[in-house]
């Protein structure tokens, strides 16, 4: 068998494990609203800037997914991931005059909301004692600002919100948004920021109640969860801009893992980041640069966030992505 044959072969292994994840998957509660609210949005934004040649839509995952492991879900496997990320960075893809598809694990932190107190409703708010709810005083800078920030993006179309919690969820939702952002061209994005399960249950061999522990000891088997980010770029959004996250804890390993993620699956570049680290800097790896990005060193600089710095050159790598298509 020769190398191409060899290729082609685990290219329909792969199909073949992706078909028969969507063919076994819990039917997407609420897929035709969302696929109505992607064409909308979508629709909406490629005409309000003048066609689809000039404005840019990205959709930004965020959050990590649950692997259940009952179909009556009681316990599941789950992540770290805050979703601080995602949050951070749509608001500097919105400033940059994107507008954002926000693909995000339910509960997890929102855009324009990282400046609130953990509990927003009950440490921003006082109630007099005619009842009235009220902004605390101390509060009223950051809460003004984050309501404003908020409603203006979502009323001028500028920001769909979409949530998730499990890995099925998320995937369906991923190629219902990749299928919609076809026609979009080179404008499109994709910034894959979600921590993604690399092991499922797969919803077949799932038990229907929850596990009893009088059983003994739990032995479960997980399979490799298939790799989409190879279809994505192939099939379900062939022209737009890919940009993946790999993540590890490991530094000796991290630029080669990054490396070879940007070449099996054909991104446009690959963000490295070190769990203990990904707040101050990431690497941004392409095909030919490993471009390191740093956070300013006090909060009042406008690169406060490593995602300021971070979008704007990925913003640059688009523009230049887009304009290549051009010439
Ligand atoms: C990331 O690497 C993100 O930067 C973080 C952000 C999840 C670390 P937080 O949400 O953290 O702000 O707390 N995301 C991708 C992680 C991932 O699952 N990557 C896969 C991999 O490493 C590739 S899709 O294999």
């Amino acid at each position: 068998m020769d190398a191409s044959s060899n290729s082609e072969t685990s290219q329909d292994t792969l199909y073949d494990e992706i078909k028969s994840f969507f063919d076994s998957a819990p039917p997407l509660k609420d897929g035709p609203d969302i696929s109505r609210k992607l064409k909308e949005f979508i629709g909406k934004n490629s005409q309000s800037k003048g066609g689809v040649a000039g404005s840019r839509i990205v959709c930004v995952t965020s959050g990590g997914t649950t692997v259940p492991l009952e179909r009556r879900c009681v316990r599941y496997i789950d992540n770290f991931s805050s979703g601080h990320r995602g949050a951070a960075s749509t608001e500097y893809f919105l400033k940059a005059g994107y507008s954002v598809i926000f693909l995000n694990r339910r509960g997890t932190c929102q855009p324009f909301c990282r400046s609130l107190p953990q509990d927003p409703l009950l440490e921003c708010f006082e109630v007099s004692k005619e009842l009235n709810v009220q902004v605390r005083q101390s509060h009223s800078e950051v809460v003004k600002r984050a309501i404003g920030e908020h409603c203006a993006a979502v009323e001028e179309g500028l920001l769909l919100k979409i949530p998730f919690t499990t890995i099925f969820e998320y995937l369906q939702i991923l190629q219902l948004i990749g299928m919609s952002m076809k026609d979009h061209g080179r404008c499109a994005m994709f910034y894959l920021a979600a921590a993604v399960s690399d092991f499922y249950v797969p919803w077949q061999s799932m038990v229907e109640h929850k596990i009893q522990s009088a059983s003994g000891p739990l032995d479960m088997r997980l399979v490799q969860a298939p790799k989409m980010l190879s279809v994505l770029r192939k099939n379900w959004a062939p022209t737009a801009f890919c940009i993946s996250f790999k993540l590890e804890t490991d530094s000796e390993i991290l630029l080669a893992k990054a490396d070879m993620a940007l070449k099996r699956y054909n991104m446009h570049a690959v963000v490295a980041n070190e769990l203990l680290t990904r707040k101050e800097e990431v690497i941004v790896v392409t095909s030919n640069e490993k471009i390191s990005v740093r956070r300013g060193k006090t909060e009042a600089e406008a690169d406060a966030d490593v995602e300021s710095p971070l979008i704007k050159l990925l913003v640059e790598k688009h523009s230049a992505y887009i304009g290549d298509s051009d010439s």
